[in-house]
Parts: structure tokens; sequence; C-alpha cells
């Protein structure tokens, strides 16, 4: 499978061993993909077993977070923390509650966390947690019912040198709030920087809930200008999902001269050939909590589809996965090559298959992973930690300049080490080879840990 006899050993014990972790697998193999490229210059890996570390998490917890709903009916859901290396930093990374939430998922999330936060160039290791709790449908109580109850058992576990926890798919500015109050209620302390993604009284940064979809912008905007010296103005944009990622991405692109004409939720999408009205949008989905359905109700001259996937045959120059894992596969991919589509950035944490991978790249489209250009985010979660231990808060102006710079230095980093690897401009290859390098340093400066 791999030309290298020890990815392929390493491969193959993980297939073996994590059999039914289809997603973990995945991400693994895209990833032994690229270090092929680079191993072999490194033999001393071998010796020092460093992937077959690399590919264990540290620490894997599963727990019971029992909870009591609005009718006096007790719940039980599933709670999870992988906390998958702390090389060169604490552990680091979002909490994702979604009814699909598993442990291939968790992992998966922390492994693609590790070499994500190894490229914003901020001292974090990798994790990630949640769970398999579905907040659709559920009262304000109950969020905070769960919430309390999921910080009882996390709490012994986290800690701003330790692990630090923040949003995802599921999880915002609301369910940071909850978990953060039983945190303090619980250790009777005010330590900020335990979870981030805090409201601002409370040590929340400026720019945080913009940062994802910010900085996966100004990722694609250097590369569309250093390798077709291009730019968003005038194109036409596809942007999956409708949450917090997709919103501020639709949000910053239209800024930049790019028209968004289609979004989505789980069920279907919305086209709107006029550009989405974003001010609408923002309200139906952070004030009301709508399904975007309601968009084309209300919204003369737009339309709304039935099935999500059905986004990807809108027509459109450059498409943002902003939705969640193997979202768009090869079959989408394809849709998108017809109708002559010329670049696809990811939001979202590994929404193109492999498939989808491929056809992409075959066909000459720019394409960045999520590791790489949705960093932006947790980049922002380190700055929210520095503001919480030098006791200040910097300005929405001051963030979102240093959002930027370290997205410029992540593109320059994929470039840089595509070129490296004999592969100028693929930034799958560039991020994956930069992001495990510098985590590779660290633990092999660290032996065997
Ligand atoms: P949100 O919960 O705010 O929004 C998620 C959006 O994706 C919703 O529109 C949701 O639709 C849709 N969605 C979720 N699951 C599926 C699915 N299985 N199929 C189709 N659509 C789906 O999450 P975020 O915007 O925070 O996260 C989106 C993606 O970005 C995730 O992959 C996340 O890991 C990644 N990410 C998030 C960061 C952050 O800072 N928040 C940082 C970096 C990456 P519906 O409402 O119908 O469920
Ligand atoms: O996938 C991600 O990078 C996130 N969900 C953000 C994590 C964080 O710690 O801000």
């Amino acid at each position: 499978m791999f030309e290298n006899e020890y990815l392929n050993r390493v491969y193959a014990d993980v297939e073996r061993r994590d059999a039914n972790e289809p997603e973990f697998l995945q991400a693994v193999r895209e990833v032994f993909d690229s270090l092929e490229l680079v191993v072999d210059r490194h033999p001393e890996w071998e010796k020092a077993g460093l992937l077959e570390r690399f590919v264990e998490p540290e620490r894997v917890m599963e727990f019971r977070v029992p909870w009591v709903d609005d009718q006096g009916v007790t719940r039980v859901n599933r709670g999870y923390r992988v906390q998958y290396n702390s090389a060169i930093g604490p552990y680091k990374g979002g909490l994702r509650f979604h009814p699909s939430v598993n442990l291939s998922i968790m992992k998966f999330l922390g492994f693609e966390q590790t070499l994500k936060n190894s490229l914003t160039t901020l001292p974090m290791g990798g994790g990630k947690g949640g769970s398999d709790f579905d907040p659709k449908g559920k009262s304000d109580a109950e969020i905070m019912r769960f919430c309390q109850s999921f910080m009882t058992e996390l709490y012994r576990h986290i800690g701003q040198f330790t692990d630090t926890p923040a949003g995802d798919i599921g999880v915002g500015a609301r369910e940071i709030g909850y978990l953060f109050g039983q945190y303090k209620r619980i250790v009777n302390r005010f330590d900020g920087g335990v979870l981030t993604g805090k409201g601002l009284s409370f040590g929340g940064s400026l720019a945080r809930t913009q940062a994802t979809g910010y900085g996966l912008c100004y990722f694609s905007a250097e590369a569309l200008k250093h390798l077709k010296n291009d730019s968003y103005a005038g194109k036409t944009v596809v942007v999956s999902g409708s949450g917090n990622v997709a919103q501020y991405a639709a949000e910053k692109c239209s800024r930049l001269g790019g028209k968004v004409v289609a979004m989505s939720d789980s069920q279907g999408y919305i086209y709107d050939p006029n550009g989405i009205d974003l001010v609408k949008l923002f309200d139906i989905k952070q004030k009301r909590r709508a399904r975007i359905s309601v968009y084309a109700d209300e919204v003369p001259g737009s339309e709304y589809h039935a099935g999500c996937r059905n986004i990807w045959g809108v027509k459109c120059d450059i498409a943002h996965p902003c939705a969640s894992q193997n979202e768009m596969d090869a079959g989408d991919a394809q849709k998108l090559v017809d109708n002559g589509c010329m670049a696809v950035f990811e939001g979202a944490n590994m929404p193109l298959t492999p498939g989808a991978i491929d056809i992409v790249k075959a066909n000459g489209l720019l394409y960045s992973p999520g590791k790489a250009s949705n960093a932006g985010g947790v980049a922002t979660s380190g700055l929210e930690m520095s503001q919480n231990s030098i006791r200040m808060s910097w300005s929405f102006d001051e963030v979102d300049e240093k959002l930027h710079g370290i997205m410029r230095s992540i593109y320059k980093a994929c470039y840089d080490a595509s070129v490296e690897c004999g592969k100028p401009g693929d930034l799958m290859v560039g991020a994956n080879v930069a992001g495990f390098l510098k985590v590779a340093e660290a633990m092999m400066a660290q032996g065997v840990v």
C-alpha cells in the first residue's frame, strides 16, 4: 500500500487494532501518504517507534453523562475526551455535541488537531472531545443541565497547563458559558485559560467567534494570489453548512469580493442567485436557531432544495465545505469539476472523502485540507489563552491582524514544505509534512514517552 515498509507495517497495525474506526483510519492513511515523501530521510524515527507512538492517543477518557430532561425523565449520554498528543504543548481542541459522535470520530479529530495546532506556530498539543448528545430541539435549561453534568466529569482532566477544550459542532458560546460556570463552581477558581471561546464578559477574545471562517478566507486568498495570481473578486462561492464556520466564511469572502450563492444545513440547501443576505441568515441561525429553509420562505428569489449533498451541483468558482466530515464524495467533486470550479478550500475537518480529494487534485483545482485552512479558530483560541495569561484583552483589529499573519505563515509553511517534497503547490502534502515534522522533532527530543 505504501512504498515505505515502516509506514506499511505501522498502518497495518493500526488497521488491525482500530478496525472499527473508519474515520480514524482515513485520517491516518491520508497523512501517511504524504509522509511517504519524508520518512526515508529519517531512519531514526523507526528506531524510536515514532509512528507507532504517533498513531496512539496519549490518553482516552470515556464517561457517562446522566441528566434530567424537562419532563423529569433521566437521560444518559456518552462523553469523551481524547488527549491525543502533548509533544508541543498542552492538549487543545474542541468539544463536539452531535448524535454521530463516537470514538472513531473523536480520535480522527484529535489526530488532525495535533497536526493543525502544530501548523499554527503556537505551543499547543492536540485533543478533542464531545458527546453523542443531540442539542437539536433541547431547551436552554436542558442544554445547561447537560453541560453541567458533562463538566462534572471533565473538570478533573483539564486545566490551562493540561488540556483546554473549546467549541466545535453543536458547541458554541452558550455551551461554553455553561461549561465554564460549572468548572468554576467545582474548582472554586477563575481559571480563564481552561476553556476558550468564552463570552467577552468573562475572558473571551474578540474575533474568536469569527476566526475560523475569517482565517479560512485569509488562507484561501493567499493561495489564490500566490498560485493563480487571482482573488475572490467577482467569484461565485458555495459554502456548505450554516454554522459558526460557514457563517463567517461567507461574511469574509463576501467582503473580499466573492458572491456566496448557496449554503446548507444537514437537511437541505438554499440557493440565492443575488448572493445570500447575511443579515437575514445570521438572524435565522444565531437569533432564531431555525432551519435554513426559513431563508427561502422569507427572501424572494431564493430557493430551498432538500438534501444537503445536492449543494455541490450548484455552479461555482470556489467551494468551501464547512459542515462535517465526508460531506463531499467523488461524485460531488466531479460535479464541481464539470461546472468549472477552480478551488476547494476546506473549512470543516476532513469534509472530502479520499475519492473526492483524488478528483479535485487530478483535475488541477487548488485544494487545501482543513488542518491548514481552518486552523484560524484554534489559533485564535491560542490568542485567547495568551490574553487570559497576561490579564489583558486586545482589540478586535489587533486579534484579527494576528490571525491574518498566522494564516499567511501557515500558507507559507505548507507551500514551502510542498516544494521541499518535490510537489510544489500540493498544500495537502505540505500541511501534513510541515505539521508532522514539528511534532516529530519534539517527540524525538523528549524520548520514549
Ligand atoms: P456548527 O454546529 O456551528 O455548524 C455545523 C453546521 O454543519 C450546521 O449547519 C449543521 O447542520 C451542519 N452539519 C453538521 N453535521 C452535519 C452532517 N453530518 N451532514 C451535513 N451537515 C452537517 O459547527 P461549526 O461551524 O463550528 O463546525 C463546522 C465544521 O468546522 C466541523 O467540521 C468542525 O469540526 C470544523 N471546525 C470548527 C471550528 C470552530 O472554531 N468552530 C474550527 C475548525 C474547524 P444542522 O444544523 O442541520 O445540524
Ligand atoms: O477543529 C478545531 O480546530 C476546533 N474546533 C477549534 C478548537 C479550539 O480549541 O479552538
